[in-house]
């Protein structure tokens, strides 16, 4: 079988020590913590657009990527050409799951019936690959955004017809999705927002986007597709500002349009510091609806206000992660999207092994290392302890909602004046830095 990286063998685990760049260093995928393997726990995936279409262009230059397997071309031959390379590609970095957007794997073609006849014939040599190779689609998606005629909105277009075009993609990237056996399907509303309010009907164009998500569960549920749901937060870029802007905001939306039972969100560290949030807080915040579901892993850079979408290095920032992952009881249908770019200056093929390499390693480092907090048990501790003055009759009674406002008067007047105890905020980060080595 021809090899489209005959330089690079297969990655496997060699262990902390190891001075290869090509090889694991912490990345076990059969090694069991808490009594699950890491592969489980941690579910990666590739993103076909970073990994096959990403030339790696940036606002003031052209691409660089080196992609000696592609033509350059939109024809249809050349998008079958990358199938094999990609798998290949997940097959030597050890990544289970992968994602894309109907228009990464397939070209769009000159009309709706040509793209579509496109998406199945690439479909079909997905599965084959699929099927071959025992990697796994953990999401689909729409790519509602590239094409020009999504410029001022794809569901919240002012053009009713292209509220058409986009519902037209709808069907097909959810089919798709389920031909291939999907543990989900991603909604991320790249243009579903405004650049100006002046010519913008706000409240019509979130019940457009609303009406889009209704179509799609119920055409899903009319497929029999029962995968996962997920609305993917951004607050703005392109847009000046998304709807979907944030977790709290996405939440919010799916509470008010009756919706909250069919989605779930994907949460995306560079969108999470884009709206000025840590990925925690938005982790937090959809674990409390019930709903978080996927993970969408990169990061930022502080320096740079745009979505850099950089791999995923620090250690700090994956132990957060997996923390909370671990606490609400592991991922189910959801994984770790490497939804993640080189640098521009990273352009050689190799680049890319090593960019995932260090995204995996630096994830099971911050496994391990949250199993270990969570096993060492201190700060779930003080966390209990913190609130402890609410585990008593009264903090019960109030949290049931068993007390009126009067009753509270009569029980403040009755106590001392309240002291504070410290919050601990050092103590407990140094907590963490005991494990972080
Ligand atoms: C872009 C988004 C996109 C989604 C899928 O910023 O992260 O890549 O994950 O459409
Ligand atoms: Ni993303
Ligand atoms: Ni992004």
């Amino acid at each position: 079988m021809k090899s489209y990286f005959p330089n690079v063998p297969r990655i496997e685990y060699a262990g902390p020590r190891s001075k290869d760049p090509l090889t694991f260093k912490h990345y076990n995928p059969s090694l069991k913590v808490g009594g699950k393997a890491m592969r489980d726990h941690l579910r990666f995936a590739a993103a076909y657009w970073h990994v096959m279409r990403n030339g790696l262009s940036d606002p003031f230059g052209s691409p660089t990527a080196l992609m000696p397997w592609d033509d350059g071309s939109d024809s249809l031959d050349n998008a079958l050409h990358r199938i094999p390379v990609f798998f290949e590609f997940l097959d030597k970095c050890q990544i289970d799951f992968y994602c894309f957007h109907d228009r990464d794997v397939s070209p769009e073609g000159d009309t709706l019936d040509v793209a579509h006849a496109n998406l199945a014939r690439v479909t079909k040599e997905l599965k084959a690959h699929q099927r071959a190779s025992g990697k796994k689609l953990l999401w689909g998606t729409a790519c509602l955004f590239a094409h020009p005629r999504f410029a001022q909105g794809a569901a919240t277009s002012p053009s009713v017809d292209v509220f058409a075009y986009a519902a037209s993609q709808v069907r097909h990237a959810l089919e798709a999705t389920h031909a291939l056996g999907g543990k989900g399907y991603v909604f991320w509303g790249g243009r579903e927002g405004y650049a100006t309010l002046l010519n913008t009907d706000l409240k019509r164009e979130q019940a457009h986007l609303a009406e889009l998500l209704h179509l799609a569960v119920k055409h899903a549920k009319q497929i029999g597709f029962k995968g996962q749901l997920y609305i993917e937060p951004k607050p703005r870029e392109p847009s000046t500002h998304q709807y979907d802007s944030d977790a709290a905001a996405c939440l919010n939306f799916l509470r008010e349009h009756d919706l909250l039972d069919h989605f779930k969100l994907n949460l995306e560290t560079n969108h999470a510091t884009l709206a000025g949030h840590s990925m925690e807080h938005e982790m937090e915040v959809a674990i409390a609806a019930g709903a978080l579901g996927s993970v969408d892993a990169n990061r930022g850079d502080t320096l740079l206000g745009w979505d850099t979408d950089q791999f995923p290095t620090d250690i700090y920032l994956t132990t957060q992660i997996m923390l909370r992952i671990l606490r609400m009881g592991g991922l189910t249908t959801g994984g770790l999207n490497f939804d993640a770019k080189r640098r521009r200056e990273s352009h050689e093929p190799i680049d890319l092994f090593y960019a995932h390499i260090g995204g995996m390693d630096a994830f099971a480092r911050g496994l391990q290392i949250a199993d270990a907090i969570l096993r060492d048990g201190r700060l779930d501790e003080a966390l209990r302890q913190r609130y402890r003055t609410w585990d008593t009759v009264i903090g019960r009674k109030i949290e049931k909602r068993k007390m009126s406002l009067v009753e509270l008067d009569e029980y403040a007047r009755g106590i001392r004046s309240p002291k504070l105890e410290s919050g601990r905020q050092e103590m407990l980060e140094n907590l963490i830095n005991e494990y972080i080595r």
